[in-house]
């Protein structure tokens, strides 16, 4: 069964990883290369072994879809995924006189006290972005990030380019094609982003009427962010699948550095120990085809009867 893959990984990582540290401070476990293959028609790969939020994902991935950016549609979505990297902006501002917020995200896991602090300041946060709209304008981006280089990336002459709208007429039109690419990096505009992503390039195949993607990810949060980046992507082919009259065919996942927290590691053994459950189907709406037409309601997960869920702090 595909959750296998998934599973494997898991332990290649805690076989063959080394010390690694990191960005955030956490410390990793780390190896660099690896890929993993899901074949969409046994199932759609979300995890059975813990519990999965797909309405956080379906919302995240429409919120790509639309070319947007800031994070109050996330917060209008009951979404709170992204709210740590807005956060980070707004406290390291100018503008920002509250507590002292440095190295929240390794604090609050320690310090009590500066926990409930935390809380008090991002529950004020997200209230803020919900009700002013010149604040979140500015602090609800989280620069240009996915939604911006999928649907608006900027060229030097000052043209845009829908690299996802062009990407879907041309499997439509020439579904053969070797260029079938959406790129989310771009080296001009990296250093002005809230985390630079991922999710770096993605590229389609179409052969005996059936879509694959593959996605290159050239950083990889094995616990809390690959399980969602999987059931993303499987969505999206879905998605792109449903409008161009095509079967799902796989879902591809090549990853950089493949990393498990080392404040993960008691987590991932709890699941490795659980039994695999049957995957769960999506259902998409049939009378709705256009990928930018879709919405929550047209997309519906089936018998999806995951083990419970497995808390961890995410690495800020
Ligand atoms: N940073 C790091 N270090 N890892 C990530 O996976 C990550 N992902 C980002 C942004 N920055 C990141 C965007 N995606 C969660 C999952 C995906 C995600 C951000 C956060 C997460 O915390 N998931 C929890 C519960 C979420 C909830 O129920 O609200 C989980 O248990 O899956
Ligand atoms: P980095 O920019 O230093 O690589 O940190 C990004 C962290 O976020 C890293 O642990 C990978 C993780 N991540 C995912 O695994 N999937 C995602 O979709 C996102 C946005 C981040």
């Amino acid at each position: 069964k595909s959750e296998h893959t998934y599973l494997d990984l898991c332990k290649h990582v805690i076989e063959n990883g080394v010390k690694k540290d990191d960005r955030t401070g956490t410390g990793t476990i780390s190896t660099f290369g690896y890929q993993m293959r899901f074949d969409l028609s046994e199932g759609f790969p979300l995890l059975t072994t813990k519990r999965i939020p797909f309405r956080l994902i379906a919302s995240e991935l429409l919120w790509f879809i639309k070319g947007d950016t800031n994070i109050k549609y996330l917060l209008q979505n009951n979404n709170n995924i992204w709210n740590e990297w807005a956060f980070k902006k707004w406290v390291e501002s100018s503008e920002y006189y509250g507590p002292d917020m440095t190295d929240f995200g390794l604090r609050a896991q320690t310090d009590q006290q500066f926990g409930q602090e935390y809380e008090k300041q991002m529950e004020a946060f997200k209230e803020k972005i919900l009700s002013d709209d010149d604040f979140s304008k500015v602090y609800g981006e989280l620069g240009n990030v996915y939604g911006k280089q999928w649907r608006d990336w900027r060229t030097s002459s000052g043209e845009t380019i829908d690299q996802l709208k062009d990407v879907i007429e041309t499997i439509k039109k020439n579904p053969y094609s070797r260029r079938l690419i959406v790129s989310a990096w771009n080296p001009e505009d990296v250093p002005m982003m809230a985390l630079p992503p991922c999710h770096t390039l993605f590229q389609f195949y179409v052969s005996e009427g059936k879509l694959s993607c593959q996605l290159y990810q050239r950083s990889a949060d094995i616990f809390l962010g690959i399980p969602f980046n999987i059931a993303s992507y499987s969505l999206l082919t879905h998605l792109i699948a449903h409008e161009c009259g095509l079967e799902v065919g796989e879902f591809i996942h090549t990853l950089g550095d493949a990393h498990i927290y080392v404040n993960h590691v008691e987590q991932i053994n709890i699941q490795l120990e659980r039994e695999v459950k049957e995957l769960p189907k999506l259902i998409l709406n049939p009378d709705k085809k256009s990928v930018f037409e879709i919405e929550m309601e047209d997309i519906k997960i089936e018998g999806y009867e995951p083990h419970p869920t497995i808390k961890a702090p995410v690495a800020v």
